[in-house]
């Protein structure tokens, strides 16, 4: 199958995807959305593939978040129905996938990028990477499962206050936060997850499938499939705040909120 914005390569059982727009940093429009969710579809289906890496192509971001040019026209109704399809088709695909995938972060995992590195079962991040949800400082709200997944992986409080303040924080503080698994030099990122993953396929693939299920379940009672999120996030793009925070990223000047 043919990638406008992947490129994908399969080498001794595992499977890299890069999302290929380093011009845009990488983001996620729904095109990239839409073809990732294949891919890992096809890499679960492939005998081949037996562990998955996603990574960003370039040497300056994972994922600076999702498409602010695409999605700044939205409507509410827009948005709810791209949250609610966007998370079914992709990001419970990549936390419910039977083989593990392992976020390669190597450099900006902003907004939908961290989001994307959260829904993965293992996150390792270069030395230079920055973090953040800084969805609030365009009018709107995390909408790819960030006001669920980021507690769980460092606390209520360390989250609330991401989400609030929209900061980035570095690979450290990730790595003290518990939001990545394991921070190594930019220069050995590849080979480090390469040997993590190497190490994960020596052992039973049905047992990890059953572990990730198992695991994960632990976490989807009372998640009432993320609908409160996706109902609150759709309800900003109505907003004033909505089209100033946005129109402000474009022109690149600070927003003025009323
Ligand atoms: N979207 C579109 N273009 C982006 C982008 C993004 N998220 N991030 C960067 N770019 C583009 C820049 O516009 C610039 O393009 P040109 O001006 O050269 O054409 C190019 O990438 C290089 O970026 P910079 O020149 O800004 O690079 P710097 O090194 O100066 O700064 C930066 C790097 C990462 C600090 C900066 O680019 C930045 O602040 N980027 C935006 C980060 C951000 O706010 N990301 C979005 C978070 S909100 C939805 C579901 C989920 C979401 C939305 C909708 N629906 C279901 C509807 C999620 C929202 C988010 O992710």
């Amino acid at each position: 199958m043919e990638f406008e914005n992947l490129l994908i390569n399969t080498k001794n059982n595992i499977t890299t995807i890069s999302i290929n727009r380093p011009k845009n940093l990488n983001a996620l429009n729904i095109k990239t959305l839409e073809e990732i969710a294949n891919a890992i579809n096809l890499s679960v289906e492939n005998d081949k593939t037996k562990c998955i890496i996603i990574t960003g192509a370039g040497d300056k971001a994972f994922i600076a978040g999702a498409d602010i040019k695409e999605f700044m026209d939205y409507s509410s109704n827009n948005a709810y129905t791209f949250s609610e399809t966007g998370n079914k088709l992709l990001f419970e695909v990549i936390e419910n996938s039977p083989k593990p995938i392992i976020a390669m972060i190597n450099g900006y995992a902003l907004g939908g990028g961290l989001e994307l590195a959260m829904a993965c079962h293992i996150r390792v991040a270069s030395d230079d990477s920055r973090m953040g949800l800084p969805e609030v400082s365009l009018g709107i709200i995390p909408g790819y499962g960030g006001t669920k997944r980021l507690p769980l992986l460092v606390g209520k409080g360390r989250a609330m206050e991401m989400i609030i303040t929209g900061r980035m924080i570095n690979a450290e503080e990730a790595k003290s936060f518990g939001l990545i698994n394991y921070m190594v030099k930019k220069e050995t990122l590849i080979d480090f997850c390469n040997e993590l993953a190497n190490k994960i396929i020596l052992n039973s693939p049905n047992a990890i499938k059953y572990a990730i299920k198992s695991l994960n379940s632990n976490y989807k009672e009372g998640f009432d499939n993320f609908s409160d999120e996706i109902l609150n996030f759709s309800k900003c793009f109505d907003s004033d705040d909505f089209k100033e925070g946005t129109s402000a990223f474009i022109e690149k000047r600070k927003p003025r909120f009323k």
